[in-house]
């Protein structure tokens, strides 16, 4: 069958789709609601940044509600308790870091894993959305790469002091993300959206933050791929 007839063929109001919906959609809602408040903490660990951190924190709050609605547009119910579970790790190595102050390690798992991880998801979901989640979701891509810029930039000035806490940062926090991919693997590709695509949009967001923020390329490439083989 030619590929366009196949892609085509997504029924949005399927009983399957929106059981899929419930936790992708869940896992959007907490996403942004975890990324607010941790772009809060930031702004009093950040005091110099405080007003760009602050209005970064608000616009997570509106990619919040913006994903709330493309639910609630496919009367569907997100499974709030899945989402929280999904993100349970990455949050508490944030709370830890945030409260011994390693800024550096805070920045890693939000500004730069976090992110890369919602716009490759979000990259890939445009083609196969529903018309009203598609204009939603463009919006909010937009906002999420000035997030990742934001910890680009403040990681490229302090490179050399962030060095040592970002190899360990991300030895710490990559394999979390191919296991979260793992979970999703089977939901995601009901919304018509393929692993092997996420990690390969997922590794060249990433990697391209990488190599601005300062590292060699025989790092980035190192430390991209961190504990992918395992997962
Ligand atoms: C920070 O601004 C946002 C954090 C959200 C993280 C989202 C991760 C998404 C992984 C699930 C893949 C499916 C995406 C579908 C988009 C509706
Ligand atoms: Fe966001
Ligand atoms: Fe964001």
């Amino acid at each position: 069958m030619p590929q366009f007839e196949a892609s085509a063929a997504i029924d949005f109001h399927s009983e399957v789709y929106r059981d899929a919906y419930s936790r992708i959609n869940a896992i959007v809602i907490e996403g942004e609601q975890k990324a607010h408040e941790n772009y809060v903490r930031l702004a009093d660990l950040l005091p110099d940044n405080k007003d760009q951190l602050v209005s970064l924190a608000k616009m997570e709050n509106r990619h919040k509600k913006g994903f709330e609605a493309c639910g609630r547009n496919l009367q569907v119910t997100p499974d709030l308790e899945f989402a929280r579970q999904f993100f349970s790790q990455l949050h508490q190595n944030f709370q830890t870091a945030a409260a011994e102050g390693k800024i550096v390690t805070c920045l890693l798992i939000q500004a730069l894993i976090i992110e890369c991880f919602a716009i490759a998801a979000y990259n890939i979901y445009i083609p196969v959305a529903d018309d009203f989640a598609r204009k939603i979701t463009e919006g909010v891509v937009k906002d999420e790469y000035s997030h990742l810029n934001f910890g680009e930039a403040w990681l490229k000035a302090n490179f050399e002091a962030s060095k040592a806490e970002l190899e360990a940062a991300n030895r710490q926090n990559l394999p979390i993300v191919w296991q979260m991919l793992n979970q999703v693997e089977a939901d995601a590709r009901i919304l018509g959206m393929e692993k092997e695509a996420l990690v390969e949009d997922f590794m060249i967001q990433y990697g391209e933050a990488l190599s601005n923020i300062g590292f060699s390329n025989r790092d980035v490439m190192r430390l991209s791929a961190m504990g992918l083989a395992a997962a």
